[in-house]
């Protein structure tokens, strides 16, 4: 009994991944998905998107002073997107350390951009910074009913 409760008292987040526009035409969508899978959290929401200029500007209203941002906002709309909710206890700070570092020649081998990528400005994916804004940004890039709750068959083999 005691052991359920604290089970059910761990706190789930969700976090948005995102697989940018270089990752959708470098073929790397099935791979970048694949390694969020194979850990072992949950996808709740995932589509390919066009996204407009407002909606990325909104999405990194945090980086707007910053002189990188106007090409941020081009690499971002530049084309498709693959938009991705993701569910797990701790998943926001396993997510980030799944990605590895904002620039690429920084990150970890293993990393998803330390393996994938060479530049900042072309880093193939990205990850919520903290539980507040995976729900922002879900909500932000998923409509009503896009995100789905669902268990998968493997839960009681991922988590005691
Ligand atoms: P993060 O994606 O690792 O969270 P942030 O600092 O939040 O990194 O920056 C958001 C995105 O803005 C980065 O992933 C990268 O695409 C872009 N960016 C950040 N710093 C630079 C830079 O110095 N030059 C060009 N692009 C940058
Ligand atoms: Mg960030």
């Amino acid at each position: 009994f005691l052991p359920h409760l604290i089970a059910s008292l761990e706190q789930v987040d969700q976090t948005y991944i995102m697989v940018k526009p270089d990752g959708v035409q470098r073929g790397l969508v099935g791979e970048i998905i694949s390694r969020f899978e194979k850990k072992g959290f949950k996808l709740t929401g995932l589509k390919l998107f066009q996204c407009s200029k407002e909606l990325a500007e909104e999405h990194y209203k945090d980086l707007k002073q910053k002189s990188f941002f106007p090409k941020l906002i081009d690499y971002i709309t530049s084309g498709p997107v693959v938009c991705m909710a993701w569910e797990g206890v701790g998943v926001v700070a396993s997510a980030r350390k799944l990605i590895g570092a904002t620039d690429p020649l920084q990150a970890e081998p293993g990393t998803i951009r330390g393996d994938l990528a060479v530049q900042t400005g072309r880093n193939v994916v990205h990850g919520s910074d903290s539980p507040e804004n995976g729900k922002r940004e879900i909500a932000l890039w998923f409509k009503e009913g896009e995100v789905c709750d669902w268990t998968p068959v493997q839960s009681p083999w991922l988590r005691e």
